[in-house]
């Protein structure tokens, strides 16, 4: 293939996929793992689709050297998964050594075949019992959080260079808190901006304890951000809208992290709302530790308004959520559809907004710190079909794949620091409260049979990272 009809990735990016510890492993009560607030999340009627729960999952904790196999044949650079709080502590009390173990022999495995192991601290599954004494909402959890993470580093350190303290902080504080639709399925305000506050103090606490413990670990957080832009730019409240989601999803978490404090409409915007009472006195310099790197995790842009369905430019959209938004920042915030094609997850296709977001973080907070940018999450849900081949051809996802890696390149060229990409996911898997039904993976997981199975697009990406190079149009 010639220059002129590929487009090259730079000689030290990293093409790899990304999974999480409750979304795979299974294994649920086995060697001493006790319950998270998924496990009983998912038990709470109504709260997943089908009730399904990770008992079982991807059966990976059994299946990790098969997996691993996989991942060799894809030639996946390097692997991005979880641990599980509950597992290395059950309970979150002593450690666990047969719950470590695991991870130790998951990442001879990665070494053995070449991978570079990229572990996340937390994704989202706290023991039960750290909930039951008040979850995020309670300071302690953050010191808690700290003592796990070394716990983790004493027995994976040697082996493992790259460590994310948190993945989708949003997530685990305001859909969790606040929204209630992840566990702990809690319904406040209040509770959201305070485990918000909570999990960077905890972030803080974490990078400083594993900075200090060794000083040669590429430390970061993965956070889910997004492109807020107004239905009108000429309405001063569309704009307005746009500016309260960007501080409700982006601004909250990057600007105490990069800059060391909250911004000052955010603290307007959530006023009353208990937020100042969670932040003591060296805090924000506990939180604004020096990162080596920042995980964007991106999905999908947002088109706003201050209006619901009727908006004068969308009168015709037929989707308006009408009940605004749901949290503290963004109360009175309505999305408008943008026409876009959508995945499964409903969700629009739209890579230009990967590399608008990736250069506007590069630009307002990471190139001043010197921080690179690894995409650590992006992908897509198809409803898949198995043809009577036993394949699966999901050109969308391929489509989704290519699109936004070319949009990975866009921003490479604006100077932005991207050195590596993680497809989301390596294989279908538990989708929280949407259970099995919704299937990100580029790998098909039979669940009866746990038989995986390289989809199309699994095939697209392997043959991405034997060029090292994306095809053009
Ligand atoms: O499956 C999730 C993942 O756990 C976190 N980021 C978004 C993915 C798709 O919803």
């Amino acid at each position: 293939m010639t220059s002129t009809d590929s487009r090259a990735f730079p000689a030290d990016f990293l093409f790899g996929a990304a999974t999480a510890a409750y979304q795979i492993e299974g294994a649920a009560h086995e060697d001493g793992r006790t319950d998270s607030i998924w496990d009983t999340f998912s038990r709470v009627p109504g709260a997943v689709i089908n009730a399904d729960n990770g008992d079982t999952a991807c059966d990976h904790y059994h299946r990790y050297r098969s997996d691993v196999a996989l991942m060799k044949d894809l030639g996946l650079q390097t692997y991005r998964f979880s641990t599980s709080w509950s597992r290395v502590q059950p309970d979150g009390g002593p450690v666990n050594p047969k719950g470590l173990d695991f991870y130790s022999r998951l990442v001879d495995e990665l070494l053995g075949a070449d991978i570079k192991p990229w572990l996340t601290l937390y994704h989202w599954d706290l023991p039960q019992a750290l909930e039951d004494t008040g979850g995020w909402t309670n300071r302690d959890t953050a010191l808690r959080f700290r003592d796990y993470a070394l716990n983790v580093h004493d027995a994976l350190g040697d082996r493992v260079g790259v460590w994310t303290t948190l993945n989708e902080p949003w997530c685990s504080s305001f859909l969790s808190y606040t929204a209630g639709v992840h566990a702990p399925g809690r319904q406040s305000k209040r509770d959201g901006l305070a485990a918000g506050h909570h999990l960077l103090l905890g972030h803080g606490l974490a990078t400083e304890a594993l900075r200090a413990r060794d000083a040669d670990l590429e430390l970061g957080i993965t956070l889910n951000l997004t492109v807020a832009k107004p239905v009108d730019v000429d309405s001063a409240g569309d704009r307005d809208a746009a500016r309260r989601l960007d501080g409700q999803f982006n601004r909250f978490f990057l600007d105490p992290i990069f800059r060391g404090s909250y911004p000052s409409d955010l603290l307007a915007d959530v006023a009353g709302l208990g937020l100042e009472d969670h932040i003591k006195d060296g805090d924000l310099a506990q939180i604004s530790q020096r990162i080596d790197s920042l995980g964007v995790n991106y999905y999908h842009g947002e088109l706003v308004s201050d209006q619901p369905a009727a908006h004068p430019l969308l009168a015709q959209a037929p989707t308006n959520r009408p009940t605004g938004s749901p949290f503290p920042a963004a109360d009175g915030v309505f999305h408008h559809p943008q026409g876009l094609p959508l995945t499964a997850m409903q969700w629009e296709v739209q890579p230009d907004g990967l590399r608008e977001l990736l250069t506007r973080v590069n630009t307002d907070y990471a190139a001043s710190a010197g921080t690179s940018l690894y995409v650590t999450e992006n992908g897509a849900a198809y409803d898949d079909v198995v043809t009577p081949d036993g394949r699966v051809h999901d050109p969308e996802r391929t489509d989704f794949l290519t699109s936004h890696l070319g949009a990975v390149l866009d921003a490479i060229d604006d100077g932005a620091p991207v050195k590596g990409y993680f497809y989301w996911s390596l294989m279908d898997n538990y989708e929280w409260a949407w259970g099995y039904e919704k299937r990100f993976g580029i790998v098909r997981v039979d669940y009866d049979t746990q038989e995986r199975t390289v989809k199309d697009s699994g095939a697209a990406y392997a043959s991405v990272i034997r060029s090292r190079a994306l095809p053009r149009g």
